[in-house]
């Protein structure tokens, strides 16, 4: 179902333009929810077998799209690939998530990273960003993404997923200058990759600050804003209607998004734990916001999941003088893979029907 409206709606969207109605499309939208991810993930035996294959990542792409009405395909990769490139091993253990063989603890460790080159060490993430950019055809746009630097920090010096990131914190306390140099190599290299997807063709490009909210404010702007501030402002995206727009997502970090609308961003993400109205009078204007469902809504029942939606629209709506423009749905974090499918298209549908102007 392509329609001329449905392409250009993300991105007007993005730059507060009038739309027919708000786009949506959701983190974590391909994955494991799906009988058909789960499938070709059988196939090719794991998810970094799917990830560094250009054509199964553009397969479990598309996946989604196939089902639901969504406004936007995201890219089938992870954040953790430019860690693996700059040589800490990926790797993934069965039920306990990503995990690196060389973490990165000390200042001799951080000392030998460098950038990784884009169209060598990272090149199967730019040919699945050109294979799915030329199989969609122009139907919907393309997202392309990374971690922000804090986020990748905390997985290249813990190792892998951690409940109270003591490692890192530590590092932050007792050698800041060591951990500002491991930043300061992580936003070159997000930076690059991010410019190499946009020239890859990714026409829309996501930040992923999954671990802001667990530090302190003042944490937060020594080790996380900072570096993203260096990438909205050194980022090259062009201007005017051919602006890539960069969309800055946060989790926990509702408390920074005026901060946040200073970088100098697009648009902002933002989780569930505040009312749109607020995050609008936050930002004042100044950026999109995308977001904000508590992704467990969608372990509700039909008339729930659509009475939600409403209300996230309504919030947006209220906050912003009673316009819907400058908001692209979302959910406030990523969907979970015991999710029921039938659920997404109830989600979507809703979305789309309670918001046609
Ligand atoms: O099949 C499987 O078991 C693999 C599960 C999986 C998937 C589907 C991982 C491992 N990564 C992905 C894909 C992925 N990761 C996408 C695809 C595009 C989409 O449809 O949205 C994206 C955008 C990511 C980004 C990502 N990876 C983030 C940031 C977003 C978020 O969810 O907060 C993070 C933190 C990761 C690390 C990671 N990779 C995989 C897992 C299970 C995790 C989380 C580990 C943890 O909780 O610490």
């Amino acid at each position: 179902m392509t329609s001329p409206s449905r392409h250009d709606r993300l991105l007007r969207a993005l730059r507060r333009e009038p739309v027919d109605c708000t786009p949506v499309w959701l983190m974590r939208q391909a994955g494991r929810y799906l009988p058909e991810y789960r499938a070709t993930r059988a196939k090719a035996g794991s998810f970094l077998a799917m990830a560094k294959n250009p054509d199964i990542a553009c397969e479990v792409t598309l996946q989604p799209l196939r089902r639901f009405d969504l406004d936007a395909a995201i890219l089938f990769s992870d954040i953790l690939t430019i860690p693996d490139a700059m040589g800490l091993e990926l790797y993934f253990v069965e039920g306990e998530g990503p995990k690196f063989r060389h973490p990165v603890r000390d200042a001799a460790a951080i000392a030998k990273l460098a950038v990784p080159d884009m169209e060598t060490e990272l090149r199967y993430v730019m040919d699945a960003v050109r294979v799915i950019r030329r199989e969609l055809d122009g139907s919907v746009p393309l997202i392309g993404f990374s971690g922000s630097p804090w986020t990748l920090a905390c997985y290249m010096v813990e190792g892998g997923g951690s409940k109270d990131f003591a490692l890192i914190k530590a590092m932050a306390l007792n050698e800041p200058a060591a951990l500002h140099q491991l930043l300061s190599v992580v936003t070159d290299a997000v930076i690059a990759y991010l410019a190499a997807q946009r020239a890859a063709g990714a026409q829309v490009l996501q930040v992923f600050d999954t671990w802001g909210g667990v530090l302190s404010p003042t944490m937060y702007r020594e080790f996380s804003l900072r570096y993203l501030t260096r990438i909205a402002q050194e980022l090259e995206r062009g201007d005017g209607a051919e602006r890539t727009p960069l969309i800055l997502f946060g989790k926990g970090t509702g408390l920074h998004l005026g901060a946040l609308a200073d970088t100098g961003a697009d648009a902002l993400g933002v989780d569930w734990t505040l009312d749109l109205a607020d995050a609008v009078a936050r930002t004042g204007g100044r950026v999109a916001l995308q977001g904000n469902l508590d992704p467990t809504t969608l372990y509700g029942n039909p008339a729930a999941i659509e009475r939600a939606a409403g209300q996230v629209l309504d919030s947006y709506a209220q906050g912003n003088g009673g316009s819907r423009e400058g908001h692209v749905f979302n959910l406030g974090h990523g969907m979970s893979p015991d999710m029921n499918p039938d659920h997404v298209q109830v989600l979507v549908e809703a979305v789309h029907r309670l918001s046609r102007r």
